[in-house]
This record gives structure tokens, sequence and C-alpha cells, in this order.
């Protein structure tokens, strides 16, 4: 077996830093130790198999992006990352295990959408991957099956009340698999958009010939996402599920989620990159040569962008700050110009959905740091001890500690990251973050035990990753 020990560097955690060595000893984190240290008289620098020197760097738990979609089939073609491809690019960007959605649809049987998932991810993955459910049809055979999913270790199922025809649920349905989470522990995951009125508002701006991809957000107002977050909250309290909102990205949703939480209800949030930096107005001003108009296509997502002039960037990262909004994934889910958003070129509603950035989160979650919007341990929070607590991997990931696995990234904040479509390793044919430049760089990335980045070099394997069976959620009460 390998032993690693990094030295010199400082180990970030959610509640502290410090100078410390730790001592990774095959696929396990074994030691936490004050820099140098001898332990039992030996040298450890000298007896490890591998040094890596950190000195001037962080040293974090391997980020965790908890919201997913590989090869997800969506808007009449498949999502452009598979789970190599995506995987290995979220290693690159620091991140060491991916949730994704395997998923059921009406007609379908829960454990066959499961089983799928497996069969696409098993054998392909950089690094360590879990399961949410998508649970598209709800009806009595899914609503059984999904008593069967925290064996199965996932303990988290997804509901939509968006995209009425593919994955929606009516509330009748919600509240029936909110009563499978209140009895089982399962944490009901929310995609709370107003998907039928939405409906309307987008076929009554195509007729009116507004078919331009920013037409997509306005189509998406936030009063549709602060309804919808509101109702799922009312459903969740009066069933007693506990509630995690995905992709918050209104102002007003997030007053919902701080309300909800402020009566001591279950409710928790997240929020994404995109919701971050990305508004509705650089949308509506995209062209380029290629596209045109259509170039605001590449940051069609849902929710959508919001308007910068509306305040719910700066809001949001108030709402990180404060823990009305607790974590922040990616919804990776990365669409080709070429031949995938293309379909929309002629209606924004035809548009595949979704906006890669699994590789990029941590690089940008750290430049909230260093603008001073977060701290550094509110960063490692946000990115990993959180995701790791709220899905049921504490523990074992999202901590340096005895015990845990030796998922390790040692980034540099003297280092910098150019982030382009040129040089990015998604599977993807543009970026929605080109030209972002990033104070802060990924310099090695351990998972359990072995380096597969260092150096600007990947030393990974197709099937390093492992299923991750996990448990239910810390935040239960
Ligand atoms: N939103 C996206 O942008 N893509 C996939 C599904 C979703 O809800
Ligand atoms: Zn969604
Ligand atoms: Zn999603």
């Amino acid at each position: 077996m390998t032993t690693t020990l990094i030295s010199g560097g400082t180990v970030v955690s959610a509640t502290g830093r410090g100078e410390a060595d730790v001592l990774i000893d095959g696929e396990t984190i074994v030691a936490v130790l004050a820099p140098g240290s001898h332990l039992l008289g030996t040298d450890l620098a000298a007896s490890v198999d591998t040094v890596i020197d950190a000195t001037g760097k962080y040293v974090i738990p391997g980020g965790i992006d908890a919201h997913t979609h590989m090869e997800l089939p969506f808007g009449g073609t498949n999502a452009s990352d598979t789970f190599e491809t995506g995987t290995r690019a979220a290693a690159w960007g620091g991140t060491t295990s991916i949730i994704d959605f395997a998923v059921q649809k009406y007609g379908e049987r829960v454990q066959d959408g499961l089983a799928a998932w497996h069969a696409k991810a098993a054998g392909n993955c950089a690094i360590d991957y879990g399961f949410h459910q998508i649970v598209g049809g709800v009806d009595d055979d899914s609503l059984q099956a999904m008593r069967g999913l925290v064996d199965e270790g996932v303990s988290s199922f997804k509901l939509f009340m968006a995209y009425p025809g593919v994955f929606y649920s009516d509330d009748a349905q919600i509240l029936k698999a909110m009563q499978v989470s209140a009895d089982t522990g399962l944490l009901t995951m929310m995609h709370a958009e107003n998907g039928p009125a939405i409906d309307v508002l987008a076929a009554q701006l195509a007729e009116a010939g507004k078919k331009a991809p920013y037409y997509h957000g306005i189509a998406r107002a936030w009063q549709m996402e602060e309804e919808a977050t509101h109702r799922a909250i009312m459903l969740a309290n009066l069933t007693g599920a506990p509630l995690y909102v995905v992709h918050v990205s209104a102002k007003q949703a997030v007053e919902q989620l701080a309300w909800a939480r402020d009566q001591g209800w279950n409710v928790f949030g997240e929020t994404c990159p995109q919701y971050l930096y990305l508004s509705l107005e650089e949308q509506l001003g995209a062209f380029s040569e290629e596209w045109g108009q259509f170039e605001g296509a590449k940051w069609v997502c849902s929710t959508p962008l919001r308007s910068r002039g509306e305040g719910h960037q700066h809001h949001m990262w108030q709402a990180l700050r404060t823990n009305d909004i607790q974590m922040v994934s990616t919804d990776h889910c990365p669409f080709c110009m070429k031949g995938q958003k293309e379909l929309g070129l002629d209606d924004f509603r035809a548009i595949p959905n979704g906006i890669g950035s699994v590789e990029h989160r941590m690089d940008l979650m750290y430049q909230g740091v260093v603008t001073g919007k977060i701290t550094l341990e509110r960063w490692v929070e946000l990115t990993s001890t959180t995701p790791a607590r709220m899905f049921g991997l504490y523990g074992r990931k999202g901590v340096i500690q005895p015990g845990a696995d030796g998922d390790v990234v040692v980034y540099d904040p003297n280092g910098h990251t150019s982030i382009s479509a040129a040089t990015h390793h998604m599977n993807m044919d543009h970026s929605a973050w080109d030209g972002f430049e990033i104070d802060g760089q990924v310099d090695t990335v351990i998972s359990r035990g072995k380096v597969i980045v260092d150096g600007g070099a990947y030393h990974g394997a197709k099937g390093d990753g492992r299923f991750l069976k996990r448990g239910l959620s810390q935040y239960l009460i």
C-alpha cells in the first residue's frame, strides 16, 4: 500500500485552519500531525512513499458536487459529458465525489432507472460517485419502490414542479412522495418552479415572436420560483418531510427558505455558481460572429439566470454567508452549441437547458474568498463538508481526519487559472465561463490515496471511482 505525506500546508476545515501534515496510508487518512512530526521516533518524510510539499498552500477535503447530470437524456438529446469525461473534468477542478441523478419516468420502474444509472457509471468514473433518485412518475409502484432506496445507499430523491409532461409532479403526487420521505428519512429534493404557468408564459412569448434565448429567463420569472418554493415548503411542513431546494436563483426564493428556517423547519437550499456570477443582462447582450444573438443559448438553464439589476446575486452571496443557503453545487448539465443547443435556434423553448461547471466550482467559489464574500472555512463548508453531512457521507468524505477517505486537494492561493473552452476538460464545445480569471489554482488532487492530478497532468484512470452507498442526512431531526 502506498503511503503519502502532505507536508507544510495549511489544513483548512469548515471550522478552522492550521499548519499540519496529513498522512495517508493506502486509501485512508491515518494522521493529521504537527508540521514536521516524527511518529514514534520515525522521520515520516523519509519513510513514506510520496511526499507532497504543500508549503504556502491550502490543504482541503476534496470537493463534493452533489448535483450533476452526466449523460442525462433531456431536451431531445443527452448531456454531453459521460460519466468518464465529466468525472475526469471534476477531478481536474478539485472535486473528488459527485452525486448524480438516476432517472425514473412515468411508466418506468424506479429500480430499473437506478440500475440504468449504475450501468452508465460503473467502471467509468475517475472519482467516487453516488446517486439521488429522480422520481419523474409518482404512482403507487414508484411510491412503494422509493421505500427501498435507503437500503440501496440512495438516501435522497428529487421531484420537479417544472417540466410538465417530462418530470413534473402535481401537488397531490408531491404530497404522497413527501409522506414517504417523512416515513423513511429519504431527503426530498425539489426543483421549485411553477412549470404549468411557465409553459403558458413561454408559449405567449413565442407567439409574440419573442423566441431568442433571453426570453427563456423572462418566461421563468422569479415569481414562479418564489411561489413554488413556498408551496414546497408548506407541503413539506404538513407532511414532516425534510426538504432541500435545488438550484435556488431568486432572492425571493431565498427569503422563503429563510422564513421557513426561522420557524425551525427542516428546510435547506442549494445555489450554483451561475447564480452568483452570471446574469440575464449578460445573456441579453450576448452576441457572436458564429451564433449572432443565439450566443445567449450558452446560458440557458433552469432555474434561469436572474437580473443583475434586481440584486439577486448580492442577496445570494449574503445568504451563503448567513447560512440561509447551505451549499453550492453545479447542476452540471452540459450541452454543446453544435447539434445540441442549436436545436432551439428558432425557438428558445427547444434549447436543452443546462450549463457545465463541474470543473470550475471549487475555483469559482474560491473567488468568493479572494473578494472577501466568504471565509476560507466557509468555502470548505459550502463545497465539501455540508454536502457530505447533507447527503450521508460525512466522516468518510468532507473532512480531513483519521479514518476519512484520502480525498485531499492541495490548492495554491498564489496560482492562477484562466477558464476557457480551449483548455477545459469537460466535453463541451464552449464554456459558460469563458474569460473568467481565477486567483488561485488546483495543484494536486488525491482520491482515496491516489494522486490523480498533479503538476498540470492527469494520473488517474477510468474506473478509479467507486459507488458511494450513502447513509441518511445528518440534518434529519
Ligand atoms: N435544469 C437545467 O438547467 N438542466 C437540467 C435540468 C434542470 O432542472
Ligand atoms: Zn432542476
Ligand atoms: Zn439538476
